[in-house]
């Protein structure tokens, strides 16, 4: 990893290594409470089958629980945000002491601030905290935050996604989105950064971005969390349904982590925390 990056992530009270000797890619594990979540089509919809399935990933190895309550997949209906609390609240109640740092995947200022009084430790945002109080709802704590990049609004961000040089621009936005949370006094280590693979982006794009993702990490010096699983591009190049996407997924796991990534958001835990036991044992006998 770049000698430039910040060695740490603060992520509530726990400092994550992300660089440097004491570091090795991190994988966050994806807990949809989505009822019409598109890749796990609900079946973790209550909160004892919520709360197993936590279980699972934390023996199979996860380093952050991401925990999302509205369904971000192209064309879905938006959830209001009492649903969504709904949907959310209970998890981290139950999962607060649950050693892991846990994450919430949310756009609304209103859900940021009661997941962190509640006890979470970092807020992922998709939409790179651009509702105007999003700043402010998480500028009191030690939370870590993601800002992502996403072209346009879910409903529609996949209807015709254009960019002249996707990787610059969306370098210059994430810069740009990371020095607004900077002066809204945010610590830069609390702040990492993702591309938003699939979102207001054709595979062309994505294909891309994956290709020259070390320029990203480069043109801010932080760390980088991306998320590829089981996403339409990997159905795309491989021609299998979502649920068949597992090998295609990990095997982008590992590119994203050569390519720079710090973290990486998944759905298998086990298989994508093997293949990085791998990788880093080949690395470290270079
Ligand atoms: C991402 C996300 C991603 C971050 C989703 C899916 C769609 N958060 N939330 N990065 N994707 N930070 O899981 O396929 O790529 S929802």
């Amino acid at each position: 990893m770049p000698e430039s990056s910040r060695e740490y992530l603060q992520c509530g009270h726990y400092r994550l290594a992300v660089a440097g000797d004491a570091a090795r890619p991190l994988v966050m594990g994806i807990l949809n409470v989505t009822p019409d979540s598109f890749s796990d089509g609900g079946q973790f919809a209550s909160l004892d089958l919520a709360l197993s399935h936590a279980e699972q990933m934390i023996a199979d190895g996860v380093d952050i629980i991401d925990i999302g309550g509205e369904s971000t997949r192209p064309g879905a209906p938006p959830v209001s945000e009492d649903e969504e609390l709904r949907r959310v609240m209970p998890v981290v109640f139950a999962l607060r002491d649950c050693g892991k740092p846990l994450s919430v995947d949310t756009r609304r200022p209103k859900v940021m601030r009661e997941v962190l009084a509640a006890g979470a430790d970092m807020i992922n945002d998709i939409e790179g905290f651009r509702d105007p109080d999003s700043l402010a709802a998480v500028s009191d704590s030690d939370c870590a935050i993601c800002i992502m990049h996403m072209q346009g609004e879910p409903q529609s961000m996949q209807q015709s996604p254009h960019y002249d040089d996707v990787v610059g621009e969306v370098g210059e936005w994430l810069r740009e989105r990371t020095s607004r949370a900077i002066a809204a006094g945010i610590a830069a280590e609390r702040i990492c950064i993702d591309p938003g693979y699939g979102f207001g982006k054709t595979a062309q794009h994505n294909l891309r971005l994956l290709a020259r993702q070390q320029d990203l990490q480069h043109a801010t010096g932080l760390p980088l969390l991306v998320g590829l699983s089981r996403k339409s591009t990997i159905g795309l190049i491989t021609g299998k349904p979502v649920e068949h996407r597992m090998a295609g997924s990990v095997a982008a796991a590992l590119l994203a982590v050569t390519n720079g990534a710090s973290i990486v958001r998944v759905h298998d835990v086990a298989e994508t925390v093997d293949a990085l036991k791998v990788w880093r044992a080949v690395r470290s006998a270079g």
